[in-house]
This record gives C-alpha cells, sequence and structure tokens, in this order.
C-alpha cells in the first residue's frame, strides 16, 4: 500500500523517509529515476524492511547549484536559506554571492548569519563587509556559539515553523550550530548514517532535524563543496537576481545594457555615487565573464 512521508536524510539513491507518526524507513528509487531530495513528499511502498519510492509530489522549490557539467541539489522545498559565516576563517565575498544569486533564482529567502562575534576584531571586520546586505532584503545576524547562547535565542526567532537549509564554509561552526538548537542531533546523525551507509564515511549525507517535539521547525544541514557553480543563470539574468543591481536596471539606456561599459548606464552611474559597493561590482563582473564563457560541449 501507498504511503506519503517525508525525506528527512539522503545519500544518492538511498534515503531515509519519515511517516506521519514519525517512523522511519530506508528507501530507494525506482529505476533510474532522478533519486529524491530532503524536504521532498514521496509515495512509498513497503518492501520486506525497507522500502521504494514510487513517485515524488511535485517541489514548491529546489535548491541546487550547477558546475559546468553537473547539477548537485541540496534539499527541497525549503522555506529558507540560512548562510553561516564567522569572523573566521575569513569568508569569500564571491561564495556568499553565488549563493545568494542560486537563491534569488530559485525564490528562496535568505538569510546571513556571521557566527564567532566573541572574536571581536575580525568579527568587526567581517561585519563591516556585511553591513549592505539588510539594504537588499536579506537578514543579518550576529552569534556567538561559544559560552552563553543570547545572540542565538534572537535569531531563532527566524527559524521558528521554517525548513531552513544551512550552507556555509568548513569550519564557521555548522556542527555546533546545529548540536547548540538540538542538542540530540549528534547522536541522530550518527544511527541514521549508520543505517545509510553502513559505517562508512558519511559526511556527504543531508539530514534533516526536527527542533520541536511538534515538528514545525526544522534544519537541513548539507555536506561542504569546493565551489558554487551558478550556470544555471544567463549572464544577461545576472543583474536580475543582484538585489542592489535589479533597482538601477531600468535607468539603463539600453534594454539589452550589460552594465559593463554602455554609455548611461544605471548600474554604472549607481556604482559611481556609493549606492553598489565596489566589491559587489567586481563580483558581478567576474560572473558575467564566467557565464558568458562559450559552453565546449
Ligand atoms: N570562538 C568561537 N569559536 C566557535 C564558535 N562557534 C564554533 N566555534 C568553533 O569553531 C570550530 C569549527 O566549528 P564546527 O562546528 O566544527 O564548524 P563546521 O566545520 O562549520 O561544522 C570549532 O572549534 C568550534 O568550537 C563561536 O561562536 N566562537
Ligand atoms: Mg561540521
Ligand atoms: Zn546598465
Amino acid at each position: 500500500m501507498k504511503q506519503l512521508g517525508l525525506v528527512v536524510s539522503g545519500h544518492g539513491r538511498h534515503v531515509m523517509v519519515e511517516s506521519p507518526d514519525g517512523s522511519r524507513r530506508i528507501c530507494r528509487s525506482k529505476g533510474k529515476k532522478s533519486g529524491a531530495l530532503v524536504g521532498d513528499r514521496v509515495w512509498w511502498t513497503p518492501t520486506e524492511d525497507e522500502g521504494t519510492i514510487e513517485r515524488i509530489e511535485d517541489r514548491r522549490n529546489e535548491f541546487y547549484r550547477q558546475d559546468e557539467l553537473r547539477t548537485k541539489s541540496f534539499a527541497a522545498n525549503i522555506d529558507q536559506l540560512l548562510i553561516l559565516l564567522a569572523a573566521e576563517p575569513e569568508f569569500s565575498e564571491t561564495q556568499l554571492t553565488r549563493a545568494l544569486i542560486s537563491a534569488q533564482a530559485a525564490q528562496i529567502k535568505a538569510l546571513i548569519v556571521l557566527n564567532k562575534s566573541d572574536l571581536k576584531v575580525p568579527f568587526e571586520q567581517a561585519w563591516e563587509r556585511l553591513k549592505v546586505y539588510p539594504a537588499m532584503g536579506y537578514g543579518l545576524f550576529a552569534l556567538s556559539l561559544k559560552d552563553d547562547h543570547p545572540s542565538y535565542d534572537v535569531l531563532f526567532e527566524s527559524l521558528k515553523g521554517q525548513m531552513t537549509l544551512i550552507l556555509g564554509p568548513s569550519g564557521v561552526g555548522k556542527s555546533t550550530f546545529i548540536n547548540t538548537a538540538i542538542p540530540s542531533a549528534q547522536i541522530a546523525t550518527q544511527e541514521i548514517s549508520q543505517a545509510l551507509n553502513s559505517g562508512k564515511h558519511t559526511t556527504t549525507a543531508t539530514n534533516l532535524y526536527w527542533v520541536d517535539e511538534e515538528h514545525q521547525t526544522a534544519l537541513i544541514d548539507s555536506p561542504g563543496f569546493q565551489s558554487f557553480g551558478i550556470h544555471q543563470i544567463a549572464a544577461n539574468e545576472l543583474s536580475h537576481f543582484m538585489p542592489d543591481f535589479k533597482t538601477h536596471v531600468q535607468s539603463c539606456r539600453f534594454y539589452n545594457c550589460t552594465h559593463l561599459h554602455e554609455p548611461n548606464c544605471g548600474v554604472q552611474e549607481a556604482l559611481a555615487q556609493g549606492l553598489i559597493q565596489a566589491s559587489r561590482y567586481k563580483i558581478y563582473q567576474q560572473l558575467f565573464e564566467e557565464l558568458s564563457q562559450a559552453r565546449t560541449f
């Protein structure tokens, strides 16, 4: 008999599906069909002690990165993306921008959280670099997961009732964050990993954790990655997904302005007036070039 469940952990073609009563079962994709993602609602049928996924419900959204040769999905049906950065290690604004552009293209809200506020000097420097982001519509939070967690309580108000995907480079405190939000997460991760991979090394799995017993608030962690490809986006669409650019595009003289060298360009005028940050414009130039390169396949 077909049953509806939620994918709460994923590792290739094996996923963990949670039933409405909270019980969990390993399920496999059928045939060569593309796999279910964490956050997917799936119809599955039991097969001995496992299950087979028959159908994936239509997705409200899908967050993914696209390198030149392949697409790598993080999760589906999420309410928001939380980009976790830290005072240390120093973050790359290019990687941040790439993730934000992908979120914008997938119509997913994004928050930026700067952790390790206890490291005063590097924190101030990093915060300075992020100060322009709230004006673009992104939430910005300072956090310290050391000692007490009053800043976590403030941030938590924005997580309540939401399904939040956490993304961030290694060393920023992602694991610490999950363990702060859900003290049982550490144990849960190990159990799920063991079940899915029979004890193999498991940093490649994505996991959904319920924060509350009512299962209203969820955090999704994801494995690390080297670079965040945005090849799903055409160079001439880039500015639509950068809110600080988008508001000035309508002042450009040419409808197909690239904002790189045209006269009477609203974006370049905004840059000259300091309304667009120089670092953001530089990233735009780099991304535009990258996405304009002719594909060789
Ligand atoms: N000073 C300071 N260190 C932190 C904070 N949060 C996490 N760390 C430390 O940063 C290191 C990396 O944390 P971890 O959670 O493993 O990062 P992950 O790689 O993103 O999962 C660990 O040594 C943590 O103890 C913080 O708010 N302040
Ligand atoms: Mg970690
Ligand atoms: Zn322009």
